[in-house]
């Protein structure tokens, strides 16, 4: 499926790291609007996880659903302090970050928005870039942080965050992370450290 962002990649490369079996769909996106991919996923997006009949939907909540199925070192147990701070971690991601990060996306790749919309997402990637070098282990908020941090990967902004591009270079070269599917986003990169 080509998308020009890849949030379907996140429970991917979970699924990945856990070496769990599975069997993916692709659909393309004439089918979002149809009423058997609405049934799994009513807001008509991927990724959609079906698991024992039921589908769930959200990237970041398959990741963690994923996480808690199939327990591994990528997420703490349910329940405990460090997966407190963990999920804390993961509603950042996605409600905090996310939203600039892919407002910057569209400006550099369509255009759309001013500088404001570039200024906000610069804010946003300097409290990234003063927390990510901290962080040893890797875990599922780490995976959804590496997979935003591929947007517009190769636009220079990222010259000014040398340490989320070493952040992110170091998750994606993961033997779990499903590599062929960020080469169209990557192969352009001056900031990819190879
Ligand atoms: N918050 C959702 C966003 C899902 C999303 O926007 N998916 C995009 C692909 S990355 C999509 O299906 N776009 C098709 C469309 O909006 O028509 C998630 O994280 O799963």
């Amino acid at each position: 499926m080509e998308f020009e962002t890849s949030r379907w990649v996140r429970p991917l490369w979970m699924l990945r790291e856990l070496g769990v079996d599975f069997d993916t769909v692709e659909v393309d996106r004439g089918q979002l609007d149809s009423p058997e991919f609405r049934a799994l996923n009513p807001m008509g997006k991927v990724p959609v996880l079906v698991d024992q009949g039921v589908a769930i939907c959200e990237s970041a909540a398959i990741v963690l659903y994923l996480g808690d199925r199939f327990p591994s070192p990528p997420l703490p147990a349910p329940g405990t302090p460090e997966r407190g701070v963990h999920d804390a971690r993961v509603m950042h991601i996605v409600t905090e970050f996310e939203p600039p990060l892919w407002l910057w996306h569209r400006a550099v790749k369509h255009g759309e928005g001013g500088p404001e919309v570039i200024a906000l997402a610069k804010r946003k990637l300097a409290v990234a870039a003063g927390q990510v070098e901290s962080s040893e282990t890797f875990q599922a908020a780490d995976l959804l942080l590496s997979t935003l941090l591929t947007w517009s990967v190769g636009q220079p902004m990222w010259a000014d965050f040398p340490e989320l591009v070493r952040y992110r270079d170091r998750n994606i070269a993961r033997p779990a992370f499903p590599q062929c599917l960020f080469d169209r986003e990557l192969r352009d990169s001056p900031t990819r450290a190879r």
